[in-house]
């Protein structure tokens, strides 16, 4: 039998923390290969919360309660799972919200989805079968949906539909994997730390569908505006995606001030030019080769193997070479369509909907690889 322990934080949730603990356990009770233990994590809440907790716990020997300062949802989340696994030490934990929002009657679901060999099991409201609440107005739909699609293209993990969803189930290990990278992530931004280093150790993350319903008693303590600040903060500061994009122009510049200066300031003969084109591209390449792997992929970095980095080095420079192909071609169809005059538009499109993806998804696929 393998232990998991749901962690609930909460901060005045006293009403709900009463109707939700007795409906966890029943939703648990007929799974037979899991003992379920719930580590409830209260910030001194006025309300008292941690009384109503304290009082279950006589009725129920695996309720825990951890009573911290208020210092934000990621660091009760943190000081839950050090504490759970010094005195519980689950194979599995859940992360879930105390305001009845997240219906533990799908808590099997997760369960299937890591008996299938998921690491990482997220609740999201995204994929078929999932919702958020009908009444919710057309701005806050809007917002969510844009909150979420700011971080799938930020790290281009279109894959996963509900980032910023609040109700997971995740192995212990990779929790105490990630722990030193997450800790510091005071707020609701933890949530997507935890994820992105989720994603970047390679675990094997799954969605099952979830309906998020509306609290009822009580409210809530996202501030959202510091929270989109933070996330969009962090999604700058660690997406391998738009480190690779900033990459590429660091590049584009390379490339441009060596033809400048080779055929401005030197004066190289026109005659000499296509070298010149070949030196400055090729050096662009060099650059973007040492950039991505040390910075844009430093989490997957080249094996420390002269022949691993001639190898992938080729490889690169093969991306490199279709990309001019694509280049080539493409400004070319696009002026036989529309006319020379607005190239400057072709190649923009070109590079930004079609090279930018297609080297990014091929130095994904063949040379800093997931695995
Ligand atoms: N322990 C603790 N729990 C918190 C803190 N902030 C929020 N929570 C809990 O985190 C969960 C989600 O918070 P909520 O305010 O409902 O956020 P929302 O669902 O995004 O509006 C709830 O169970 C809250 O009680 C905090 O600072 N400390
Ligand atoms: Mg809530």
């Amino acid at each position: 039998m393998r232990k998991a322990c749901i962690v609930l934080p909460t901060y005045n949730e006293a009403e709900n923390i009463e109707i939700l603990i007795p409906k966890i356990f029943r939703a648990v009770e007929k799974l037979n290969n899991w003992e379920v233990h719930i580590l409830v994590v209260d910030s001194l809440s006025p309300d008292k919360t941690a009384e109503i907790v304290k009082k279950l716990m006589k009725k129920y020997p695996r309720l825990h309660l951890l009573v911290t300062a208020k210092e934000g949802l990621g660091k009760a989340y943190i000081k839950g799972f050090n504490e759970a696994i010094r005195t519980i030490n689950p194979y599995l934990f859940f992360e879930m919200d105390a305001d009845l929002s997240h219906d533990p009657a799908v808590l099997p679901n997760f369960f299937k989805q890591i008996e299938l060999g998921a690491d990482f099991v997220i609740g999201s409201r995204y994929i078929k079968g999932g919702s958020i609440p009908k009444d919710w107005g057309f701005h806050r739909k809007i917002f969510s949906f844009l909150g979420n699609m700011i971080v799938r293209l930020g790290f281009m993990k279109l894959k996963i539909t509900d980032w910023t969803s609040g109700y997971r189930a995740i192995k212990s290990w990779l929790i105490k994997s990630v722990f030193d990278h997450i800790k510091n992530y005071s707020g609701y931004v933890f949530q997507i730390a935890l994820l992105d280093q989720a994603i970047k150790r390679q675990a094997i993350i799954k969605e099952t569908p979830i309906s998020f319903q509306n609290r009822k008693k009580g409210v809530s303590k996202i501030n959202f505006s510091q929270y989109i600040f933070q996330v969009l903060i962090y999604v700058f500061l660690n997406s391998s995606f738009i480190k690779y994009v900033i990459v590429g122009f660091i590049g584009f510049f390379i490339d441009f001030a060596l033809s400048y200066t080779m055929i401005e300031k030197l004066h190289f003969k026109k005659e000499s030019f296509w070298l010149v084109t070949a030196i400055s591209a090729e050096m662009a390449i060099i650059s973007n080769f040492i950039l991505n792997n040390y910075w844009s992929f430093s989490y997957k970095k080249l094996e420390n193997k002269v022949s691993t980095f001639i190898i992938s080095f080729l490889k690169f420079n093969f991306v490199s070479l279709g990309a001019l192909i694509i280049q080539a071609f493409g400004i070319q169809i696009l002026t036989n369509f529309f006319g020379p005059q607005y190239w400057y538009i072709y190649k923009v499109l070109i590079i930004g909907l079609i090279i930018i993806p297609y080297s990014y998804t091929l130095y994904n696929k063949f040379i800093w690889k997931n695995k």
